[in-house]
């Protein structure tokens, strides 16, 4: 079985997601979502969440194309999660693209486009008009 994980926020969730979720899904057999908490969101990446992590998580878990969701608590956790859930690929958007090779001593790493045209960003501005 081939395991498969990304990182991300996912808040508001939107078929850009969805797009990076469906390809993640496709390069194995089993997709673990690792989730930025709250507490993660805030003192790390500055982004206040819409949805609380309790609220993202179902979501996330709604989707066929995921598998399991475990917490994203901080920027050093992904070279442990590779070991503790056994992954072949680590999948990310290419906005990290690099940021993350260090992973290429465990597993395949995968930089997939994003989905032109939508973000979380552009859905407040419009809202906003
Ligand atoms: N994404 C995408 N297309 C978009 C928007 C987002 O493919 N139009 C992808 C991002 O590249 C990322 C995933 O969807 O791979 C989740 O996006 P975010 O929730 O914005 O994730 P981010 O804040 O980049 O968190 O440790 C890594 C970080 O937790 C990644």
């Amino acid at each position: 079985m081939k395991r498969v994980i990304t990182y991300g926020t996912f808040d508001l969730l939107h078929y850009g997601h969805i797009e990076l979720l469906r390809r993640a899904r496709s390069m194995g057999d089993y997709l673990v979502v690792a989730l930025s908490t709250d507490e993660f969101n805030w003192n790390c990446k500055q982004k206040k969440c819409y949805f609380p992590y309790e609220e993202r998580k179902r979501m996330l878990e709604a989707i066929r194309y995921v598998d399991l969701v475990v917490p994203e608590e901080n920027w050093e956790q992904k070279s442990t999660d590779v070991d503790k859930y056994n992954i072949d690929v680590f999948v990310i958007g290419d906005d990290w693209k690099g940021k993350f090779d260090f992973l290429k001593e465990k597993c395949e790493v995968v930089y997939l486009s994003r989905t032109p045209e939508i973000s979380t960003t552009k859905i407040k501005q419009d809202l906003q008009k």
